[in-house]
């Protein structure tokens, strides 16, 4: 028998495209033993204050400014000098990275650099294993309070972008269909891929533009929250996905965006409102759709008005409040948060802090406290597909990764239905109700 436990070897960076275009982060490990393993690394646009930092050259030569050749030379000089010749472990590699990095946002090596070196390794561990990477994460870190059995998290298909993800002229970053009935994730994926394309149809007919934004959601010319539910509302019903029973709508409203932190103010659909304003609005919304979801309703940094919003809306019944900016994936924003009640939701991204390790802290944190997990892509994606086996990893209640549209997304969504049929058995026919 051979018990040699495989070392890294080698570690190479390369500077690659994301879905918009911008150069990001390619990681490769090789280990001692022959197995490679790759991870790359995505980017925000509606980037929070609180976010690590994501490491550009700023060299006005090169990509306008937004390389990231410095970021690929930290890796290749200093964090793989430190990591070669060790086992490829994440939950020691990642602390070995924070320590040298040694700053609180992870301003001297890149986030993007030390979380790409955290995702490769932890895809190398889990070839070494040979089980899928799913199953690794769950046994490396022995997320103990979740329940034995995996399940499929429910997907959140964003199908209108607005805010800075397109030239829409909708304030409201996302328009999420969420098919949350008992179905099975294939079934989940018919509803949204089904709507989407009857919502391309209707645009066409209407002549309100078919083109997509930054996520694969289409971008209409239209400026009203409510002309786009009511365009929703009319082709859900009109293909028959049962409207509050099995399909229901979902809302990111980025809302830092259009918050102007001088006046404390938030100028939507050309309006200067107060945040109760919003909250009236966004009270008035679920009392007239099937929403069950909304996250980011306010500024990052708004917290008086977030427990408000929260105990309001959930006195309607089962409604998700998501704290994506204002908590950043941070574990002290989130103790911040769950003191105070802002929330009951949270939206976990990888590259908001920038490890695996620190992002599973997070995650239990929430678990700890009842808060429903929401895995998430960024609006600069790779067809890396990480976050649908993290989401397996943990039972995410839900995963956000765009429209069923665009090859960056669609990646997301097709492994999620890969590792439902390798879980559960399902045949590709007859289709699982
Ligand atoms: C968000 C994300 C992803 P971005 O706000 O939730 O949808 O957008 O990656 O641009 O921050
Ligand atoms: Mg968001």
């Amino acid at each position: 028998m051979n018990n040699h436990i495989p070392k890294i070897k080698k570690v190479d960076a390369r500077e690659i495209l994301d879905s918009r275009g911008d150069p990001t982060l390619e990681i490769k490990i090789t280990l001692d033993n022959g197995l490679q393993a790759k991870a790359a690394v995505p980017s925000g646009a509606s980037t929070g204050k609180h976010e690590a930092l994501e490491l550009r050259d700023n060299d006005l030569t090169r990509y306008a400014r937004k390389g990231v050749l410095k970021a690929c030379r930290n890796i290749e000089k200093i964090i793989s000098s430190a990591i070669i010749g060790q086992e490829p472990d994440p939950k020691i590699i990642d602390r070995m990275m924070i320590k040298i990095d040694g700053t609180k946002n992870k301003s001297q090596l890149g986030a993007n650099a030390i979380l790409g070196v955290s995702l490769a390794i932890a895809r190398a561990a889990a070839l070494v294993k040979n089980i899928p990477l799913y199953r690794y994460i769950r046994e490396k870190y022995e997320l103990t309070n979740i329940k034995a059995e995996y399940s499929l998290p429910t997907p959140m298909f964003n199908v209108i972008n607005g805010g800075k993800h397109s030239d829409s002229g909708l304030d409201v970053q996302e328009f999420m269909v969420i098919p949350a009935g008992k179905t099975s994730f294939k079934r989940k994926v018919r509803i949204g891929a089904e709507i989407f394309s009857a919502l391309r149809e209707t645009l066409k007919n209407r002549g309100l533009g078919f083109a997509v934004g930054d996520e694969g959601g289409f971008a209409p010319k239209l400026k009203k929250t409510e002309k786009v539910f009511d365009l929703l509302v009319t082709i859900t019903e009109f293909i028959q996905h049962h409207l509050g029973t099995e399909t229901f709508f979902g809302l990111d409203v980025a809302a830092s965006v259009f918050h102007d932190d001088e006046t404390n103010k938030y100028i939507f659909e050309k309006k200067k409102r107060s945040g109760d304003d919003m909250l009236k609005l966004y009270y008035k919304w679920f009392k007239s759709y099937p929403l069950i979801l909304i996250e980011d309703p306010f500024d990052e940094d708004d917290w008086d008005m977030w427990p408000k919003l929260t105990e309001k809306l959930t006195a309607l019944g089962s409604k998700l409040i998501v704290g994506d900016d204002i908590f950043s994936t941070n574990v002290e924003r989130f103790q911040k948060g769950i003191d105070l009640k802002a929330c009951n939701s949270i939206l976990i991204k990888l590259n908001q802090i920038g490890t695996l390790t620190e992002t599973i802290d997070c995650i239990n944190l929430a678990r700890k406290h009842n808060y429903k997990v929401v895995i998430s892509h960024r609006s600069g994606e790779t067809n890396d597909d990480f976050i649908a086996d993290l989401a397996v990893a943990v039972n995410a209640d839900f995963i956000k990764a765009g429209a069923p549209n665009r090859g960056e997304r669609v990646a997301k969504y097709n492994r999620l239905m890969e590792i439902e049929e390798e879980l559960f058995h399902i045949p590709q026919w007859p289709e699982r109700k």
